[in-house]
């Protein structure tokens, strides 16, 4: 797959509490709006050892058990989201990590109360983003495609006349 210039791919999950709640749809209409591009979806379930490696770096924190105990609690729905600095994109949608702190207007100040469930997860840098859509995603799963709005939303260079 061939990336733009600045484009970066991150790994979405509407956690379980997300899932349980119904807000798949919502936090899909919102990634669209921004104009990223979706590459890969799919519904799953987390088991103990991917949710250890997903997060590896949280484990002997004090909330960790508690994580892993959401994570794999019912099905999520994992994506793959790309465009120009889709990282922090998708982070400024999602909101701070409490939804006691998030904003109003980002997914966590909209629709979260409190830790650990707070409804998304997004990559935090671009390279933890390609090695997380490889945890979840066999490159056949991933679609190369061209959205025919990129021009107008500037993921793409100048629009066409019109
Ligand atoms: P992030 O999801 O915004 O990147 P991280 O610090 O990477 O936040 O934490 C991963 C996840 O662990 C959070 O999304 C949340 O579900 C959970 N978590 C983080 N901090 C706490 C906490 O203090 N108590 C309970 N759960 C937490
Ligand atoms: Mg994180």
């Amino acid at each position: 797959m061939v990336l733009g210039v600045g484009w970066e791919r991150t790994l979405v999950l509407v956690k379980p509490d997300g899932v349980q709640r119904g807000l798949i749809g919502e936090v899909v209409v919102r990634l669209e709006r921004r104009g990223l591009r979706l590459a890969g979806i799919k519904l799953m379930r987390i088991d103990g050892a991917l949710a250890e490696r997903q997060y590896a770096e949280h484990v002997g924190k004090p909330f960790y058990a508690e994580l892993v105990g959401l994570m794999t609690a019912a099905p999520v729905v994992a994506m793959v989201w790309e465009g120009p600095s889709a990282v922090a994109l998708v982070r400024s949608t999602m909101g701070a990590t409490d939804p006691v702190a998030a904003a109003p207007g980002t997914i966590r100040g909209d629709l979260g109360l409190a830790l650990p469930a707070n409804v998304v997860h997004g990559s935090d840098s671009a390279e933890r983003g390609e090695v997380e859509v490889g945890l979840f995603f066999r490159a056949e799963e991933l679609v190369d495609w061209r959205g025919a709005l990129d021009g107008w939303t500037g993921a793409g260079g100048v629009p066409p006349r019109s």
